[in-house]
């Protein structure tokens, strides 16, 4: 271990401690972020966990030797006096007394990661060098907030009363149906990868009444999109003893007006760091399918092809039409037709053409699908029948129902697709710490 003096003890501080601590020495460790050469001394930026905290390496405060050794990727434990930064407002410096360097990078940074060029390079280079270039504090400050937005999640949740499950990820059975489903050799039996935890969250509501999870859930897209990803994070929840499917949307309603007040007050440097604008939450409106449909014919003149659901481009004419009509940047759109949902989706009574679901679409972009589940065991069987599937195929799912289950529903939101709409990227992949997609299986 190299130390210039090595005999220095003081307390160890973080940078939220600097204003407790003026003009006394304390320790500080970190990475060196940046070293900044001036006349005669150098700026040593030193990155903690969250910050980047400036110290001053000066020979008028220490014997300045070692300048060399000191290099960016240095892990280094600092002794020094903390004082008023002078040419800043409200921050605060070291001036550096003694450098103990813990550890030492093996090469140089391969790429510049403490200067703003990190904007501009490639998508794909970012993403191949990411256990590097998410130490500059934009990128990681996107995973702070990612964390913020699941803690909020879960907060809210549990303070009404939820339980927090984690269900396998590998099935007998998809979830969801489809063609995006992996398949996997289960020693020499076939089974899949979980597209949802949906059949666990509704065994589960007879069990605790209200369940989720956040959790990776796997979907086999065979296709390269900026907004889909082959493992993403799926915020779950699932509630029993519903009178209707707006529970479920009054429920996210709150769960996202929690999660907007907690990144305001919990992640306030981050939020600034990258300039993200939070969205203000009223009350959030709603749509049905068809009227939505009709909405994008008559005010935007659109030719409707496919009315069984929205194109990428009528989900943007509906985020611009909510914005504009209501001044809201989510809308909520019900009664989705029931040829394009699951078979568990229940059928609305006054017109089973449709669904009693819905889905949440923020500034333009499907962020949540939910909807009111079948809890009736000969009702599931039967719409599992018209469907083509063998009910035996589904067991211990049908035990649910079979041995009771209440009212019940919840709904899936994606926590790459909320993180990117909320900071604005045009491609889920910024939003994702290490992505998976068609062609990517590292880092
Ligand atoms: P669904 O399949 O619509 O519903 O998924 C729910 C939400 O998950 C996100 N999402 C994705 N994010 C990134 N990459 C993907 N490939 C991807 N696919 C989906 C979206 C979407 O709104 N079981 C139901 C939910 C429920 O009804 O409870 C389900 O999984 O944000």
């Amino acid at each position: 271990m190299d130390t210039i003096s090595g005999n220095v003890t003081a307390t160890c501080v973080g940078y939220s401690d600097f204003p407790a601590h003026v003009d006394e020495v304390v320790c500080m460790k970190g990475m060196i972020h940046r070293i900044r050469e001036m006349t005669g001394f150098a700026f040593v930026i030193i990155r903690t966990a969250r910050e980047v905290v400036q110290c001053v390496y000066s020979p008028d405060f220490s014997d300045y030797r070692m300048v060399d050794k000191v290099v960016e990727g240095c892990a280094v434990k600092l002794t020094g006096k903390i004082v008023k930064d002078a040419t800043r407002e409200g921050r605060y410096e070291m001036q550096i007394h003694d450098i103990e360097i813990l550890s030492t990078p093996a090469e140089p940074m391969p790429i510049v990661i403490n200067k703003k060029q990190l904007d501009n390079i490639p998508l794909d280079l970012d993403l191949n060098l990411r256990p590097v270039t998410l130490r500059s504090p934009k990128e990681r400050a996107v995973f702070k907030i990612q964390e913020g937005i699941a803690r909020g999640f879960r907060d809210y949740l549990f303070s009404q009363n939820f339980t927090e499950i984690h269900t396998p990820k590998i099935n007998a059975q998809g979830a969801e149906g489809g063609a995006n489903i992996f398949k996997l050799d289960y020693f020499g039996k076939q089974v899949f990868l979980a597209q949802s935890p949906q059949f666990y969250k509704q065994m589960l509501v007879p069990v605790y009444e209200r369940v989720f999870e956040v959790g990776p859930v796997f979907r086999a897209e065979h296709h390269d999109t900026s907004r889909h990803l082959n493992e993403y994070i799926s915020m779950d929840f699932e509630m029993g003893f519903i009178d209707s499917f707006y529970d479920i949307m009054n429920m996210e309603t709150g769960a996202l007006k929690y999660i907007m007040q907690f990144l305001k007050d919990s992640y306030a440097p981050e939020i600034a760091l990258l300039g993200a604008v939070l969205p203000e939450i009223k009350e959030i409106p709603v749509v049905k399918f068809m009227d939505a449909k009709e909405i994008i014919t008559k005010k935007f003149k659109k030719k409707i092809t496919d009315y069984r659901d929205f194109e990428p481009e009528e989900e943007q004419i509906l985020g611009k039409w909510a914005k504009k009509e209501f001044d809201s940047d989510f809308l909520f759109v019900t009664h989705y037709p029931s040829e394009k949902r699951p078979f568990y989706a229940m059928d609305d009574p006054a017109d089973p053409k449709y669904t009693l679901s819905f889905d949440l679409l923020f500034r333009g972009i499907e962020i949540t699908t939910g909807g009111q589940r079948i809890h009736d065991y000969h009702e599931q069987v039967a719409k599992m029948r018209a469907r083509g599937m063998n009910p035996d195929d589904f067991e211990s799912y049908l035990m649910a129902h079979k041995y009771g289950m209440p009212p019940h529903g919840g709904l899936g939101l994606g926590l790459e697709r909320i993180t990117m709409h909320l900071l604005g990227f045009k491609n889920v992949r910024y939003a994702s710490m290490f992505p998976r997609d068609i062609n990517r299986v590292t880092p």
